[in-house]
């Protein structure tokens, strides 16, 4: 089943907002595979964002995201990696939808709360870089057996 690499970014910890950004990928039906709180440090940063490193906001997005804990997680289901882009909504929160993640929560393109990869080769790859292999548990979820 396809997998993808989810992070709450330092201002959504800060803002609580991580478990209303947990409950809305459970409530749309994907399974959690794998989730840590963590600091990331400035050589993971870089790596993760190394795409950008050549950007004019490569040294103020690799501040940001080292500038406190984030909250990282591996989701799984039927096109979750193109599902949760369109849950985040528009990179800059001054165009994402209202009731997307970003658009509902994010008010500048520098702090915009959450993270997700943005094709099966990112996925794979900031999965890698963010969680041993041991760290993702595959398992059932069969809602009838809690349900009498
Ligand atoms: P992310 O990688 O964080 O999920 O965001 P994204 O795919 O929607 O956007 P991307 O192009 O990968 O940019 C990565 C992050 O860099 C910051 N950014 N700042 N100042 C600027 O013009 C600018 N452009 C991008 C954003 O925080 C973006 O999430
Ligand atoms: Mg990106």
């Amino acid at each position: 089943m396809e997998k993808t690499f989810v992070m709450v970014k330092p201002d959504g910890v800060q803002r609580n907002l991580v478990g209303d950004i947990v409950s809305r990928f459970e409530s749309k039906g994907f399974k959690l595979a794998g989730a840590k709180l963590m600091q990331i440090s400035q050589e993971l940063a870089e790596e993760h964002y190394g795409e950008h490193k050549d950007k004019p906001f490569f040294g103020e997005l690799t501040d940001f995201i080292t500038s406190g804990p984030v909250f990282a997680m591996v989701w799984e289901g039927e096109n979750v990696i193109a599902t949760a882009r369109k849950m985040m909504g528009a990179t800059n929160p001054a165009e994402s939808d209202i009731g997307t993640i970003r658009g509902d929560y994010g008010l500048t393109v520098g702090k915009n709360v959450i993270h997700g990869s943005d094709s099966p080769e990112s996925a794979e790859r900031e999965i890698g870089l963010f969680f041993n292999e041991g760290d993702l548990i595959s398992y059932n979820k069969d809602q009838d057996q809690w349900i009498y």
